[in-house]
């Protein structure tokens, strides 16, 4: 997962300028040989760069300091632990390459006393409707006082991944350019890091035939109905390979693996970079794993059929010590997981061969008439996600400070959505907030189950749900009480999704809320019942398959549900084509970004894991 693959590290600290007069100012790349064997070229490679940063600047509160550089606003998100801007660097490999070392050069370090402490990073809290800190479930790793935190000027994992249908080696190094002395009450800081990478790329670079683009695995009795769909795609520029299940004969030692198994033969055989599986877990099973032992339990992923490769291009088989367990992270192991997708994968969670034909019948429909007028409109569904936190009662009280950050309570659900239509800028959002029951709300669209429905009944491209849920329900809270649910009177229920009346106008759904997609405690989650209905509800939904996380107050934006939910959006901006793509993007950018030298690393491997995609991959979007 982490470093464990690589030669040694060395970090080189001079304290002196005199070496950096020589390097180019500015980010400069450099690839060169510099070594070679009798026999065989062995090309070590190297990528340079200098990355600059202003002074840090200092802002004081009553009781804390907080640290801003202006060139990032990442931050290290070490709850408990103080908060300090970090740089990400994220460089791209053919997949297979292996990273010989990184060597970082520093320029002179600077020191500042501070008048306080600084501000600790916020606890993420579960997004059930039962509200609960994590804080006393996972194992903490608060700063002791001799420390200098973070340990290191810098730090970076590796992993093998797809992107933009290029299979490449992500490095994503993050650089804390301040560092935090707290017995002197001081921080450290630099105004330029040189990076030097070395890395050898694979001697016979991966290229595989490109046969199909989408494989579909399903049940022989489903295959009939599936045709229609093959034949569909295979006119629409995807070429596509339908197998039947009880046909996949590859090694492995259960039926998880040997379906693991057969979809890295198909990426080496045919080239296939999507996979849709159709059936529920009975047909198809699922992979259980158990990212958060202690506190979740086992959790179902088929981010686990995504994942096939490690970043050295090998199999990834989830069980690196081969217990039989998947996915583990305990206090005392865990699996290596590099957790980027190889293929963008959807399920279509179909019961019988009814559901099937209404979803191909779907598919057809929406791919046939692209261009569609109402793709443009977004609807945002959102409310006062984090009612315990007592909101604005509370702004000025330094305990509650404590727990936010430097972040403010707000309303999180509208907070994120207002986030989303700032990204998705081209579209005309209509927003939906449970804070318009207030007569001094900017918001005028009641959030109420007949005007979503009725908005999506004119017709949307994405329907965003932010906020709480169980399998059957959506539900977020109105400002300051915690008692009343919206929509009003026990929120927006898959019997409220029944009443649509969209024939051909499906929208994408999104729902950033707990357990939406939860089939393994309900074969009925809302995010498949909107998507399995005869010419009604949605074309495909993401969603959570179990409880969730999210930090309070406007920190919300930084991690969890919250920060999938925006990579979405963000991939959506950047015109990205087929529907699991959002996914997989939303998730190569969130590995890259989050703290992974952090004891909470395991609570993001958690999110990773439980992200579904109840739709066909391939799906175009428009
Ligand atoms: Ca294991
Ligand atoms: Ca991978």
């Amino acid at each position: 997962m982490k470093k464990y693959f690589f030669e040694t590290v060395i970090i080189i600290i001079l304290i002196t300028c005199l070496i950096l007069s020589s390097i180019p100012s500015s980010s400069t790349y450099s690839d060169n040989n510099v070594y070679r064997n009798d026999k065989d070229y062995i090309s070590i490679k190297s990528k340079e760069m200098e990355i600059s940063f202003s002074a840090p600047t200092v802002k004081y509160d009553s009781k804390y300091a907080e640290i801003n550089l202006k060139e990032s606003d990442s931050f290290i998100l070490a709850p408990g632990n103080p908060i300090l801007p970090k740089s990400n660097i994220i460089m791209k490999f053919p997949i297979g390459t292996k990273i010989q070392n990184i060597e970082i050069i520093l320029s002179e370090v600077k020191q500042l006393t501070l008048l306080k402490s600084i501000i600790t990073a916020p606890y993420p809290i579960i997004n059930s409707d039962k509200i609960r800190l994590i804080k006393n479930n996972l194992k903490t790793n608060l700063l002791k006082t001799s420390d200098v935190y973070p340990k290191k000027w810098f730090d970076y994992k590796t992993g093998g991944g797809l992107e933009n249908e290029e299979r490449i080696t992500f490095l994503s190094i993050h650089l804390y350019p301040v560092r935090y002395l707290q017995a002197l009450e001081r921080i450290e800081y630099v105004d330029k890091i040189k990076i030097k990478v070395e890395y050898i790329t694979p001697e016979n670079p991966r290229t595989y035939p490109d046969v199909y683009d989408l494989l579909i695995i399903a049940p022989s009795v489903y295959c009939d109905n599936l045709d229609l769909l093959v034949e569909h795609k295979n006119n629409h520029g995807v070429t596509t390979k339908l197998v039947k299940i009880e046909e996949i004969n590859s090694t492995g030692r259960d039926e998880q693996e040997q379906i693991k198994y057969f979809i890295k033969e198909s990426i080496e055989n045919w080239g296939i970079k999507y996979v849709l599986l159709v059936g529920t877990k009975t047909k198809i099973p699922v992979r259980y794993t158990y990212p958060m032992d202690l506190l979740f339990g086992k959790i179902p992923t088929d981010l686990y059929y995504a994942d096939i490769y490690d970043s050295n291009g090998s199999f990834s088989s989830w069980d690196s010590n081969n217990n039989n367990i998947f996915g583990e992270n305990t206090p005392f192991y865990s699996d290596e997981v590099d957790l980027y997708p190889d293929v963008s994968l959807g399920r279509l969670y179909c019961k019988d061969n009814s559901e099937v034909i209404n979803v191909v019948n779907k598919i057809i429909s929406y791919e046939t008439n692209l261009n569609k007028e109402w793709f443009n409109n977004i609807i945002i569904c959102g409310g006062n996600t984090h009612y315990n936190w007592k909101d604005y009662l509370f702004i000025n009280d330094p305990a509650y400070k404590k727990y936010f950050g430097d972040g403010s309570p707000t309303y999180e659900g509208e907070y994120i959505g207002n986030k989303i239509s700032e990204i998705l800028f081209n579209f005309n959002s209509e927003k939906f907030y449970a804070s318009s029951i207030l007569p001094s709300s900017d918001y005028k669209n009641k959030l109420t189950k007949s005007n979503i429905n009725n908005a999506i009944n004119d017709g949307a491209g994405f329907v965003f749900f932010i906020g709480h849920g169980k399998p059957s329900v959506w539900l977020t809270y109105p400002p300051l009480i915690g008692f009343i649910t919206m929509p009003f009177p026990r929120g927006y229920t898959t019997n409220q999704i029944k009443f649509l009346k969209n024939e051909d106008k499906y929208p994408i759904i999104i729902f950033d809320a707990c357990s939406c997609g939860d089939f393994k405690k309900s074969n009925k989650p809302i995010a498949w019942e909107a998507v399995k209905l005869k010419s009604k509800g949605a074309i495909a939904s993401f969603a959570p398959t179990a409880l969730t996380m999210g930090y309070p107050g406007t920190y919300c934006e930084k991690g969890y549900n919250n920060l999938i939910d925006l990579g979405i959006a963000q991939a959506i901006a950047n015109g990205t084509e087929k529907a699991g793509d959002l996914l997989k993007s939303s998730i190569n950018n969130y590995l890259n970004v989050v703290d992974f030298d952090n004891p909470f690393y395991s609570s993001n491997v958690y999110v990773v894991q439980i992200q579904e995609l109840f739709g066909d991959p391939t799906l175009k979007l428009g």
